[in-house]
């Protein structure tokens, strides 16, 4: 089985230890590759960042269409075109945000999210309206750190990271903790051993649903809004996609 890992910034950096902590979870039989779009943002921390990425993360879908990949998972917290992908492709597409709660849900009644900043953990309290895990999750804390320095000042970013995990283990009345970055990919036996909690990290999760959805014979269902796009004339620098044949 093959299983693409987009990340949807354009920092390599984020995108090896994304890749490293996918291959290092994944079943014998796995195999793991992981990409990023060729343009976007180098991190993903607002809502312009997420739209503008969503277009690479599309064309990373297209061109794992062209691989024949078994299911893709998009490694970034905000999930950025998460249900658009869904619409290019019959394979199972998994956000990372999405698998985190839900692996979360099944592990503890209540949860809280450790994220990056205070405005990027605004993006995940949306997720939890929209994915329907309001109740499941007590808070969400944010680092304060900016996602790159997760890639350059990785120790101090840890050390925030376990406080603030700490501080929710203390405060939330909660079960586990959920990661709340793709950049954390590589943290989540340091947190849990320090914070004493169980720790859900979306992208190890997210290998672990598709293996499962795939083993399962779960694909994306073809039916209603996540069909494929119908077809139609794109302009400007879009034109290209006016020659989309899904499925071709
Ligand atoms: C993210 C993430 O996972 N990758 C990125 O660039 N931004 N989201 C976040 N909440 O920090």
């Amino acid at each position: 089985m093959q299983i693409r890992v987009i990340n949807p910034n354009t920092t390599r950096g984020m995108t090896d230890t994304i890749a490293t902590a996918a291959q290092g979870i994944a079943a014998p039989g796995t195999v793991i590759s992981a990409t990023q779009p060729a343009h976007g943002p180098v991190s993903i921390e607002s809502h312009f960042d997420e739209a503008i990425s969503t277009v690479g993360v599309l064309e990373e879908i297209m061109a794992g269409e062209r691989d024949r990949v078994d299911a893709y998972i998009i490694a970034c917290f905000g999930d950025p075109g998460l249900l658009a992908a869904r619409e290019l492709t019959r394979a199972p597409v998994v956000g990372i945000a999405e698998a985190a709660f839900h692996m979360a849900a099944l592990i503890s009644t209540r949860f809280s999210v450790v994220t990056t900043l205070s405005r990027t953990g605004i993006i995940a309290e949306h997720l939890l309206d929209q994915y329907g895990f309001r109740h499941h999750c007590r808070r969400v804390r944010a680092a304060e750190i900016p996602v790159l320095d997760l890639e350059d000042d990785g120790n101090a970013a840890l050390t925030r990271i376990i406080d603030e995990g700490r501080r929710a283990r203390d405060e939330d009345g909660i079960g586990a903790i959920v990661l709340g970055c793709g950049g954390m990919a590589d943290l989540t036996d340091e947190i849990s051993e320090a914070v004493g909690l169980p720790v859900v990290e979306g992208v190890t999760a997210a290998v672990k649903l598709s293996e499962a959805l795939v083993g399962l014979g779960l694909g994306t269902s073809k039916v209603g809004d996540l069909a494929f796009p119908r077809p139609k004339t794109f302009t400007g620098r879009f034109a290209h996609l006016s020659e989309l044949a899904p499925d071709g």
